[in-house]
């Protein structure tokens, strides 16, 4: 049996250059990287690593984003010596996404294939620009891509906790997981940080110089317009996050296919269960 993996992995090199413009197809990413087992799996062999990371990605409708993602975090999450899977959760159809029940579903999912205890939960398009940047978990639910370009590397705002995100496994039970019912775009992240708050915890980060990202510029997508309920929803948590979150959790896996440098799960999620319907009573002409 190998010895435990360092506290601090000798194989991290600092600085990554991230950019957009070369393309590289996902079968010479996974000849690059031939210790990457089908699914997207991967441990080291010389030491046992104690960090057992699920990291889940919330996906539909990003194929071009996708081949970046795994070009770039593959080699950093091998050098940080992680026991680590990767979980694309594909929403099936065209209802309306939602992206925070799509990380339930991939936290669920994981541990049926493994004892992970750690979850980083991705985006598609958001890249590290320094592989110190440890994809995780630590004593309080981190944010590790505080720092985006977008947002000029700055945090966009105090309580933000979008983006790129990690949890221990019991952290992420003490507040029940993430909410079901924020369809669409907007405000399901500042949910999780209420939950996270309320719940006795607070964010941690890595500092400014590694927790700096890239993310991938495109337009809006379709079937996540912006979500006009997320106001009303955020002053809600306290009460909602009890009820509605990982016990309450229900969907059906349409297929999982174990792709070479990614499980793909595609999820039949249902739809928003009532929309506000507005009766135009008054007028009459
Ligand atoms: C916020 C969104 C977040 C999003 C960030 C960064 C809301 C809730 C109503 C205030 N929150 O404004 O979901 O991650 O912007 O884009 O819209």
């Amino acid at each position: 049996m190998p010895p435990p993996c360092p506290e601090n992995s000798p194989l991290l090199l600092g600085p990554v250059n991230v950019e957009f413009s070369s393309k590289e197809s996902p079968e010479q990413t996974a000849k690059k990287n031939p210790k990457v087992e089908p699914g997207g799996r991967y441990h080291p062999r010389d030491c046992v690593s104690s960090r057992k990371v699920a990291v889940i990605i919330p996906f539909r409708n990003r194929e071009e984003h996708l081949p970046f993602w795994l070009h770039y975090l593959h080699p950093i999450l091998q050098r940080q010596q992680l026991d680590y899977g990767v979980y694309v959760i594909h929403q099936h159809g065209n209802e309306t996404f939602n992206r925070a029940k799509l990380m339930n579903i991939g936290y669920s999912e994981a541990l049926k294939d493994y004892d992970y205890d750690c979850f980083v939960f991705s985006d598609v398009d958001l890249i590290p620009m320094d592989d110190r940047n440890i994809y995780g978990c630590f004593s309080q639910p981190r944010l590790l891509g505080g720092f985006i370009e977008k947002f000029n590397f700055q945090l966009p705002y105090h309580t933000f906790f979008g983006g790129v995100t990690s949890m221990r496994k019991e952290q992420f039970l003490k507040i029940n997981g993430f909410p079901n019912n924020y369809w669409g775009w907007g405000g399901e992240d500042d949910d999780i940080y209420n939950r996270v708050v309320y719940s006795g915890m607070h964010v941690s980060r890595p500092n400014q110089e590694v927790a700096r990202l890239r993310n991938i510029p495109h337009a809006k997508d379709k079937g996540n317009e912006d979500n006009p309920e997320r106001f009303d929803l955020i002053t809600r948590t306290r009460r909602t996050m009890a009820t509605d979150g990982i016990n309450s959790l229900s969907y059906k896996v349409v297929r999982t296919t174990r792709e070479p440098l990614y499980t793909n799960v595609t999820v039949d999620i249902g739809k928003q269960p009532y929309t506000n319907v507005v009766v135009d009573i008054g007028k009459r002409s």
